[in-house]
């Protein structure tokens, strides 16, 4: 109990899932509940369509042109620079002892490109496009200190109105995604790395809120304990 403890850092808490679980929702709904225990804490977005970098993953979601028409692995490595042009703010954010709240990261950069492809990526040696090739432009990005994977499957999810018509927003490939979510998770926790939380995402919007609350009081709480430094 010295004097010069460690300052509290903020805590990473990080909603990742397919086009269309409530993630958007539930983000804007967890920083109001933090706040309201007079927790700081803000929320970022990513891909964060605002900067230059944004601008052009924009361009390349909106337009439907075919695949191919822009290569793959290039616009992998913008989505990952989009988050790299972030990481210095968000590591001061947390040091400072705010809590981040995220819409999608690194998780989705990984299942996205990697679903991309009807082939088996799913081992770490899956080459081009695979996840070890695709998780290599994120390593060293501010980690998440925990997860919370919104699971919702397709059908589910196309009950929910009509996509938005963007480029990824297509059955095939949403189920892809999921897929690469369960093996992404599956390697965190061979690795003993960050937590995973899955919430069942086609329950009603209060109580979807309501299990993420319970999940993330328990991680602010842990993070404000532990002090450890940022990974
Ligand atoms: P959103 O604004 O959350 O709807 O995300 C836009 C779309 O981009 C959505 O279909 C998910 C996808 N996406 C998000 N991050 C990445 C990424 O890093 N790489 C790729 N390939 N797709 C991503
Ligand atoms: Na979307
Ligand atoms: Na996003």
């Amino acid at each position: 109990i010295s004097s010069s403890a460690a300052p509290k850092r903020g805590a990473f808490i990080l909603l990742e899932g397919v086009d269309r679980c409530g993630k958007t929702t539930q983000v804007s709904l967890l920083v109001k509940h933090l706040m309201s225990l007079s927790l700081a804490t803000v929320a970022y977005r990513f891909p964060d369509r605002t900067t230059q970098v944004g601008t052009l993953i924009n361009n390349y979601l909106t337009t439907n042109g075919p695949t191919g028409t822009v290569d793959d692995r290039a616009i992998h490595l913008l989505f990952s620079a989009n988050r790299w042009e972030s990481a210095p703010k968000l590591a001061s954010t947390l040091a400072s002892g705010t809590n981040i709240v995220c819409d999608r990261y690194a998780y989705s950069g990984v299942a996205f490109t990697s679903a991309k492809t009807e082939e088996d990526r799913s081992s770490m040696s899956g080459g081009e496009l695979g996840l070890g090739w695709c998780m290599g432009p994120d390593v060293g990005l501010p980690a998440p200190d925990c997860v919370i994977f919104l699971d919702l499957d397709q059908d589910e999810a196309e009950k929910r109105g009509g996509y938005g018509g963007e480029r990824y927003e297509k059955r095939d490939l949403q189920i892809r995604v999921r897929k690469r979510f369960a093996e992404l998770q599956a390697l965190d926790e061979e690795q003993g790395r960050v937590s995973w939380h899955v919430v069942d995402a086609s329950q009603s919007i209060e109580d979807v809120t309501k299990e993420i609350a319970s999940i993330v009081t328990d991680t602010v709480e842990r993070i404000a304990k532990d002090s450890s430094p940022l990974r």
